[in-house]
């Protein structure tokens, strides 16, 4: 699975009183971003989406400072193609544009970023329309979504479709719609990627943490092969590698076993 740590997102209480304050928090950002990675993240996602008016140096500031102090890509978590388009310029590696969709403002903002940088992309299943009611309607914009970035250049392996993952407090039904909608999109397309910000389930309720452990694996025994997460959680990260070796991801349990004699199993 790929991992996409997502710590790094102004959302959070505890990173926006770091951000806001970030000259005399350097060290903390900075074990912040190297936890992560540490842990097993194999991307971060990077947002400052809260702070409105100043996201464009924001995102480049954080950005920058994050491939500073750790040699991975980034998740450039924005729907601004201008705060994208700068983050972009200081990038390096592979990035993946975290987001577009079938909104067409979004759309015509982000594709040329996508392929000037020959960048992944997330695709959220979502439309002018708004949010998906219907397992119909993720399938049917996750479907729009392959066929016009294909048409556009884009390869399947660099889509990461994004199913929308919604709070079950609001109802009760969202995270079962979520998981079949990645089933029948797994099914429809075996090669693009399958991406959901697995902590949205949660919102709104107490332990969330327990219940985006539970998630995390019906949406990997579904056919998701890619995670927002949150990568410092022992239990998430043991849930991610105990069923890809029961779903037939891990050939051999060659992974399994290689974590346990790497003592990162726990005790
Ligand atoms: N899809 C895509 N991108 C996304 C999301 C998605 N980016 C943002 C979000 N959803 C994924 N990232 C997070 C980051 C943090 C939390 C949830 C999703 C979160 N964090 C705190 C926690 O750990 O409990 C909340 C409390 C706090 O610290 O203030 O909930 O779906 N493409």
């Amino acid at each position: 699975m790929l991992i996409i740590g997502e710590r790094l997102n102004t959302s959070r209480k505890q990173f926006r009183e770091m951000f806001e304050n970030r000259d005399q928090n350097l060290d903390a950002i900075r074990a912040l971003i190297k936890s992560q990675v540490d842990a097993g993240a194999n991307y971060l996602d990077v947002n400052v989406g809260t702070r409105v008016t100043t996201e464009v140096e924001d995102l480049v500031w954080l950005a920058k400072f994050t491939q500073e102090t750790v040699n991975i890509p980034l998740s450039i978590d924005t729907p601004n193609p201008k705060a994208a388009e700068e983050a972009l310029k200081v990038h390096k590696g592979r990035p993946i544009i975290n987001s577009i969709s079938l909104e067409e403002k979004r759309y015509n903002g982000m594709i040329s970023l996508v392929k000037q940088y020959k960048a992944g992309v997330i695709a959220l299943c979502l439309d002018d329309v708004g949010m998906p009611e219907t397992v119909e309607d993720k399938v049917k914009n996750a479907k729009r979504l392959v066929e016009r970035l294909n048409k556009d250049g884009v390869n399947n392996e660099d889509i990461y479709l994004d199913p929308l993952v919604q709070p079950i407090s609001t109802d009760t039904k969202f995270a079962l719609q979520t998981v079949e909608a990645i089933k029948q999109i797994r099914e429809m397309f075996p090669d693009v990627h399958i991406s959901c910000g697995v902590s949205n389930v949660s919102y709104g309720l107490p332990k969330r943490l327990f219940i985006n452990q539970a998630f995390i694996v019906m949406c990997i025994a579904a056919g998701m092969d890619t995670g927002i997460i949150d990568p410092n959680d022992e239990v998430t990260m043991r849930n991610i590698w105990a069923t890809e070796a029961l779903t037939d991801k891990d050939p051999f349990c060659a992974q399994w076993l290689e974590l346990f004699r790497a003592g990162k199993l726990g005790a």
